[in-house]
């Protein structure tokens, strides 16, 4: 952490208190956040969602790991808006492969109204109709916009803090901490279900992690879903050469995520497939209930589905569009 913010009382001690369970030993810190989620969840669900990216690159945004910013060369071929009958169909293959949720991604810096948010709005209202539910992410959006995007029936809006307020600046100068807060707010006052979490292994320290987990944690309420991303270290973008980050790094922020947040869904979400099955195991075991589905994330790979129905086999975990469609048939 390289600064030190002005921070509340408040939020000084949700800090503490984060960085002293992730400070604890690794076994403790799982056998607890796995007691947590045994008391708050069915631990043999995971909930699946899959992700398109429905406007790709050429972003405004200096995200310093974003392949999609105008600012890196990382080669990526930039698209516009996709047309909404490509956008549902991939929904519907979705649903097909038992996703329980579509998540559409767009390189906005902002919702603008227009021609293309009209899309969106049609592109959401239709998804919605397949039986999905529906996320989007579409960079800092207003209460008005986020008011149209929940009347065509968006269930969650995803904008994620990334990382601690001290590290932000390290990673992103076009927006600020407070920009991302205020986006936050607005969703939450639409009414709309709040999907938000971060990067993990952007050379942040221990104490950064802890105040990214306590910002979250002290949102009121907490975000319905926190997604734990591990960096995917794409070329051309400043942070190609970043050192992996070691599996217990990972484990530890899922445990610490599920104990300050015992309701939320915790995604193991971006870089799952640089990471080994033991691992992702004990991830699960600490609270992790979602994931992303399907080959592809937005930009990068994802792991293939036939190698995730295997380890949810070796796991003995279901996919909640599974576990409903059972539920129903024994009701
Ligand atoms: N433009 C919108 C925004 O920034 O909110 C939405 C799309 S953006 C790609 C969604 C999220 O993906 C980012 O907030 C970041 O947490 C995650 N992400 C992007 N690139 C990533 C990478 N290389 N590795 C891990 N997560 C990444
Ligand atoms: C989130 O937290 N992770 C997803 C979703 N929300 C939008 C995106 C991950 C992107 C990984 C890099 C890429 O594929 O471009
Ligand atoms: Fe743009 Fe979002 Fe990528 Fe940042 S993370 S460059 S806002 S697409």
């Amino acid at each position: 952490m390289s600064t030190t913010a002005t921070i509340s009382p408040a939020l000084a001690e949700a800090r503490a208190a984060a960085l002293a369970l992730l400070e604890r030993p690794l076994l403790e810190i799982v056998f607890e956040a796995a007691t947590v989620h045994r008391a708050h969840h069915d631990p043999s669900v995971v909930q699946c969602a899959q992700l398109l990216s429905i406007k790709t690159g050429g972003c405004p945004e200096d995200c310093g790991y974003c392949s999609q910013s105008a600012h890196h060369s990382t080669g990526l071929v930039k698209e516009k808006l996709l047309d909404t009958c490509d956008v549902v169909n991939s929904a519907k293959r979705a649903l097909d492969a038992g996703a329980d949720r579509f998540c559409m991604g767009a390189a906005w810096r902002e919702v603008k109204s227009g021609e293309d948010f009209d899309r969106v709005l049609e592109m959401v209202s239709e998804v919605k109709g397949l039986g999905l539910e529906v996320c989007a992410t579409l960079g800092m959006v207003d209460e008005a916009h986020a008011r149209k995007l929940q009347d065509a029936g968006l269930d969650y809006y995803n904008h994620n803090l990334d990382t601690s307020r001290e590290h932000y600046e390290a990673v992103i100068s076009t927006r600020g901490y407070d920009d991302r807060l205020e986006t936050l707010d607005s969703v939450r006052r639409a009414g709309l279900s709040v999907c938000s979490g971060g990067i993990l292994g952007m050379g942040e320290s221990v104490e950064d992690r802890a105040a990214f987990l306590a910002e979250l944690a002290s949102l009121d309420p907490a975000p319905e879903s926190v997604p734990i991303n591990v960096l995917v270290a794409v070329d051309g973008t400043p942070m190609e050469e970043t050192e992996p980050l070691p599996w217990d790094d990972v484990v530890r922020v899922v445990a610490a995520a599920r104990i300050l947040m015992p309701k939320a869904a915790v995604r193991l979400s971006a870089g799952r497939r640089e990471m080994s099955e033991e691992a992702q195991a004990l991830a699960f075991l600490a609270g992790a209930n979602s994931v992303f589905v399907g080959d592809a994330l937005l930009t990068t790979p994802n792991p293939e589905p036939a190698t995730d129905a295997a380890l949810f086999k070796t796991l003995g975990l279901t996919p909640k569009a599974n576990a409903a469609a059972r539920a129903q048939t024994a009701g």
